[in-house]
């Protein structure tokens, strides 16, 4: 079993019910073992700013799903939450499930970065993890702990859950 990280994040039709389901959702994933969840959070929009405040928040699982049939399973998830992919980039979405990290090992190919490209800058996806794994340290031996004391966290609001 691997231990895998997976950040949840939406901004239409009810984002804070959406990632409720979706932790259902990650909850009956094929040969894993459900972790936790961090606490909830919203933020403003990273990218455009004519949309809606998101809902962050990051999953720990443990799982025997390799990255790419992991990947599979989260694609399934955002498509039955109503997912539609727009030629958009960074539009507004239903629900977005990115797989942040899979142990340490370290994927890049036409389907698959991990760790998440721009996990690194996001305080959206950097102060939930932190919550959940505060000792954590990623693949090019960076402390997530130093990654959140760096990181502009003037736009992120802790919801209470
Ligand atoms: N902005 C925030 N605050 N949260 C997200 O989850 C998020 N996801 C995205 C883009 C559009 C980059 N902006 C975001 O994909």
């Amino acid at each position: 079993m691997i231990d895998a990280y997976i950040a949840l994040g939406a901004n239409l039709e009810n984002p804070y019910q959406q990632l409720l389901q979706a932790i259902e959702h990650l909850k009956q994933l094929p040969l894993s073992e459900w972790g936790c969840v961090s606490p909830l959070y919203s933020s403003s929009p990273m990218g455009p700013q004519d949309q809606p405040d998101y809902v962050n928040g990051v999953a720990y699982i443990r799982t025997s799903l390799n990255p790419h049939q992991l990947l599979d399973e989260l694609q399934k998830i955002e498509l039955t939450q109503g997912r539609v992919r727009k030629s958009e980039r960074w539009g507004p979405r239903t629900l977005d499930l990115d797989l942040l990290l899979y142990g340490q090992q370290v994927i890049q190919d036409e389907r698959l970065i991990v760790p998440h490209y721009g996990m690194k800058e996001r305080a959206f996806v950097l102060v939930p993890l932190f919550d959940i794994a505060p000792a954590l340290v990623l693949p090019d031996g960076s402390a997530i702990k130093e990654l959140v004391r760096l990181c502009d966290q003037t736009q992120l609001f802790r919801i209470d859950n």
